[in-house]
């Protein structure tokens, strides 16, 4: 067994024995009440879940493994003269919960690096489709063709004990992984760069070599990867790419089937394809006024515009966060380093400043602040990366990390079957007029 498999069995038998101990005293303790709203709208706030890599706090954000952003940003292991984390190193710690040393983050490095060979018939599936098909959509199939790789499959067809799935998830996890960034790339550069495919370097980092790939060598550039494939990794467990991964995942479904549940999960704007909403709609209120500096009155005006047609103002909002997502914050400082004169990033700072008052003013909206989507095409628009359909590709590479670890553990824990009791409306009104004595 590789050095992190066997230390993850270790640590996740163990909590898992420790859960027994727990569920055996206090299964019974009520820790929440659900409420027809709750039930009509969409399951806000209800504890029914346990994710142990990271955890949401609605004013503080998200922490992995306890360890907010800017903590990551200073201790996870970093690239030879890099300030950013390398994303091995969160997913180490997501998936093990102690911080990495260096060494350990090369191991995963090299372990990503060998395994990330991905058959040509993955490349074939997606040379079938149109090339006009969005690159999500690209994206979710060659996953689902790559499923015939799946060694969970393989071995829960021939018969294998409860007791031995998490290892067979646990070896798909580390191959998907290590071949997303390669089938990343293929849709880019088949989409966008006339088919002109850029062979892996086994030598660079899983960020670098993803950067190298789509066709970028500015050491810049790879330092962003790293900051984005790591604080767009894992957001704890309720999110829909998240909970979609975990769900279909409970049915025994391969990790390659529940990873391209959560994809198509991410693929929808309310959720990860926000953050090519963001690119889209900068640049109509730009079109539309002509200009690539827009002031803060213009862009309020947008703003207000944008609501009175029924639209959301993409990149604002979240259904936990009740304050600014320290992954935009994250983002902002990457660019006051960078790229902070570029016309994109000052317009996404100017909308920071005109939209939260707006949307409080509308006295429904409980989030007004800007989350992880707001800020990151300014990024990568500043680094020659224009094609704001492929976003959300790259947001899905990233959150392999977090939904796969999570596999694991959900595995290792035995988690059962996903199903809540769902009821009707006929039922619900029969109840508030007394006419059953409950719902179920
Ligand atoms: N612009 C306009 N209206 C908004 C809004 C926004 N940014 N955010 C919320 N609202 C509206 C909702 O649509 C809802 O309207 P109705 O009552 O008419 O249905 C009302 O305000 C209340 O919604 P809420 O309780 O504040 O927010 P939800 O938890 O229901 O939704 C989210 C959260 C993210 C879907 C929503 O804020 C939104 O649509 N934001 C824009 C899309 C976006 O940026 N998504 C990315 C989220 C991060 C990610 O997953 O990547």
């Amino acid at each position: 067994m590789g050095q992190i498999k066997e230390q993850f069995y270790e640590i996740a038998s163990k909590a898992s024995e420790e859960i027994k101990g727990i569920l055996k005293e206090h299964g019974e303790t009520v820790i929440d009440t659900v409420t027809l709203a709750q039930a009509y709208q969409g399951m806000r706030g209800i504890l029914g879940l346990v994710t142990e890599t990271s955890l949401l706090d609605s004013n503080e954000g998200i922490r992995f493994r306890g360890y907010s952003i800017p903590e990551l940003i200073e201790k996870l292991p970093k690239a030879d003269g890099g300030t950013q984390p390398l994303p091995e190193g969160l997913f180490h710690l997501m998936l093990l919960g102690t911080i990495p040393t260096e060494s350990d983050v090369e191991h995963v490095s090299a372990v990503l690096a060998r395994r990330s060979h991905v058959p040509n018939y993955v490349f074939d599936a997606v040379e079938a489709l149109p090339l006009h098909t969005h690159p999500m959509t690209q994206f979710s199939i060659a996953i689902l063709a790559l499923q015939t790789e799946s060694l969970f499959a393989k071995a829960y067809k021939e018969g294998i004990s409860k007791k031995e799935y998490w290892s067979y998830v646990y070896e798909d996890t580390m191959n998907l992984i290590a071949r997303l960034p390669r089938i990343a790339a293929y849709i880019f550069r088949r989409k966008y760069r006339n088919g002109e495919h850029i062979q892996p370097n086994g030598m660079l980092d899983w960020a670098a070599n993803f950067a190298h790939m789509l066709g970028f060598e500015d050491e810049g550039f790879r330092e962003l990867m790293r900051l984005y494939m790591t604080i767009h990794a894992d957001h704890e467990g309720g999110n829909v790419s998240a909970h979609a991964t975990h769900l279909v995942g409970s049915a025994l479904s391969d990790p390659y089937l529940s990873f391209a549940a959560g994809m198509n999960g991410l693929a929808g704007p309310l959720h990860g394809l926000a953050n090519q909403e963001v690119i889209r709609w900068i640049e109509e209120m730009n079109e539309q006024l002509n200009t690539t500096t827009p002031s803060k009155e213009q862009i309020a005006e947008y703003v207000l515009k944008t609501l009175k047609e029924g639209k959301v103002v993409p990149g604002y909002g979240h259904a936990v966060l009740r304050k600014t997502d320290p992954r935009f914050i994250a983002q902002m400082e990457f660019a006051k380093k960078y790229c902070a004169e570029d016309d994109l990033v000052q317009t996404v700072w100017k909308i920071y400043e005109v939209v939260p008052p707006i949307l409080e003013g509308t006295g429904k909206i409980k989030n007004p602040w800007p989350n992880v989507d707001a800020h990151s095409g300014a990024l990568l628009k500043h680094y020659g990366l224009v094609e704001e359909d492929f976003y959300t590709v790259m947001f899905g590479v990233s959150r392999a990390l977090g939904v796969l670890a999570s596999l694991c553990w959900d595995r290792v824990y035995g988690f059962p079957l996903e199903r809540p009791k769902s009821v009707t409306t006929n039922q619900v009104k029969k109840w508030l007029n007394k006419e059953i004595p409950n719902l179920e």
